[in-house]
């Protein structure tokens, strides 16, 4: 469809940029916070980019001052960010560590103070060690309660100035890493439990959004999904069917139970059929019709492609590239489902990742006319080696170029009649990404952090800082 004129971003759309504690806090162990999963995990060899860790990050526990100083001379009106559950409740639950509630104060209101609308997600994947020993974490429905009351203490302390908030982030992809491919922590391969174990993320998730309404009834709650839409490799009908198939195994399974309290019947029978569908109890369903979010949050990077795959000898599943050498990646699958293929549409990034703003467009459309929520793009950016050159200037035109062409897409989506929040861009400064180090960076402000050595951890505004100041300032008519 083609607007003859689009219609403008609405006037108090959230424009801003995200973060995740575990990627920029470092601190790690200071002031009383317990020991998180990933504090565990990136210790054991070879699990991480030249065995990067969080310890340290890119220190925004000390910096946040300057941090927020730098997003309000951008003009950013909204910041999401994490809270580390560990520095809250050190060993998961219990007695509440003071000081870990102190940090979120000062930085909530440093926000506050510069007109900052502050989005606070209350996990991004740093789970307390303590819980994955004592009961293996999510993989117990104990989590259910430890997670609400965590969440509860928030709603009560933070409820007053904090308004917008999301629940868990990217649960398609935190489970998938622990569970099925084992590059997260707790590094398991095992799908039947891969499946019970987001039966009782989606309980959780549902528990806290209950909960919310309770505490906090003029906000906003929702979790935050991996939405990677299924393109079809050809016409074939096989094809198409692959990417059906996906699309009901991939984001069906997991957008539909958060929106409607049920699972999708296709990915349920073909599961079921597998002897891989989750234990359910008695009062589940109840449960995840009652917890309900307001908005979704869409985590935007890439489409994916698929054709079909043979039952009999078809590509199961591989390693994704963290090596940062375009083209090392390895198309992967479900035998008698589908497999993925390189779009040739497409341009990648070194890491890999299709760069596709129609597929915004296309995620946002689709989410709409199933759900019809509101969606918040909660994360979108593109991960590429940054270098800061001789007169101290990053030319990051290309980060400027995937931003703006996915800004478009995202008022062409609004023209189309999609309800959009805001857009955080993913991420406001440089930070550690998982699995590839600080070479993989995404940040509008570089910092001088590097897989090795010690450095100054000194703030550089990139190019893709000055430009998005004007894309706010103009809201959205400057690009
Ligand atoms: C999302 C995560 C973020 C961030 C981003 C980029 O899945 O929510 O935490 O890491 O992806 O990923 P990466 O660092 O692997 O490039």
């Amino acid at each position: 469809m083609i607007h003859q004129t689009l219609k403008p971003f609405p006037k108090d759309f959230l424009w801003g940029a995200a973060s995740a504690a575990y990627q920029v806090e470092g601190a790690w162990d200071e002031d009383g916070k317990g020991a998180s999963n990933w504090d565990k995990f990136v210790r054991i060899p070879g699990k991480t980019f030249k065995g990067t860790t969080g310890d340290v990050a890119v220190d925004h526990y000390h910096r946040y001052k300057e941090d927020v100083r730098l997003m309000a001379e951008m003009g950013m009106k909204t910041y999401r960010f994490s809270v580390a559950w560990t520095r809250i409740f050190p060993n998961g639950r219990g007695e509440i560590n003071q000081k870990g509630l102190e940090f979120y104060d000062h930085l909530i209101n440093e926000l506050k103070v510069n007109k900052i609308e502050p989005i606070l997600t209350l996990y991004h994947w740093d789970l307390p060690q303590a819980l994955q020993d004592e009961y293996g974490g999510w993989e117990s429905r104990r989590i259910i309660e430890d997670f609400t009351n965590y969440s509860v203490e928030l709603f009560k302390h933070f409820g007053d100035r904090v308004k917008y908030w999301v629940s868990l982030n990217e649960q398609n992809i935190f489970t998938n890493h622990g569970y099925h491919l084992a590059t997260h922590p707790p590094g398991i391969k095992d799908e039947k439990l891969f499946y019970q174990v987001n039966h009782h993320a989606n309980l959780a998730n549902a528990s806290v959004i209950k909960e919310f309404h309770k505490y906090i009834p003029d906000g906003k709650i929702g979790p935050s999904f991996a939405y990677s839409p299924s393109y079809a490799a050809s016409s074939s009908p096989k094809d198409i069917m692959a990417a059906e198939n996906a699309e009901e195994l991939n984001s069906h399974w997991w957008m539909d139970t958060y929106v409607w309290g049920k699972y999708p019947e296709v990915a349920w029978n073909y599961l079921e059929e597998k002897g891989l569908a989750p234990l359910i109890e008695k009062g589940d369903f109840d449960l995840l019709k009652e917890g309900k979010p307001d908005f979704i949050g869409l985590n935007y990077y890439q489409t994916t492609t698929f054709e079909e795959n043979p039952l009999e000898g078809g590509i199961g599943s591989s390693e994704m590239n963290t090596t940062g050498k375009k083209g090392t990646s390895k198309d992967s699958g479900i035998p008698g489902l589908y497999k993925t293929i390189a779009n040739p549409n497409l341009e990648r990034t070194n890491w890999d990742w299709n760069i596709d703003p129609q597929g915004l467009r296309i995620a946002l459309r689709r989410m709409t006319n199933r759900y019809g929520l509101p969606i918040l793009i909660s994360e979108n950016g593109l991960g590429e080696y940054d270098k800061l050159d001789a007169d101290g200037v990053v030319q990051d035109d290309y980060r400027i170029e995937y931003l703006r062409s996915h800004i478009i897409a995202i008022q062409e989506a609004i023209s189309d009649g999609v309800d959009v929040m805001g857009y955080c861009v993913w991420s406001f400064t440089d930070l550690l990404s998982w699995l590839n180090g600080f070479q993989k960076r995404y940040g509008l402000v570089y910092v001088n952090q590097h897989e090795e050595g010690v450095h100054d951890l000194r703030r550089i505004k990139k190019n893709s800082y000055y430009w998005y100041k004007k894309v706010i300032e103009s809201n959205g008519t400057s690009l």
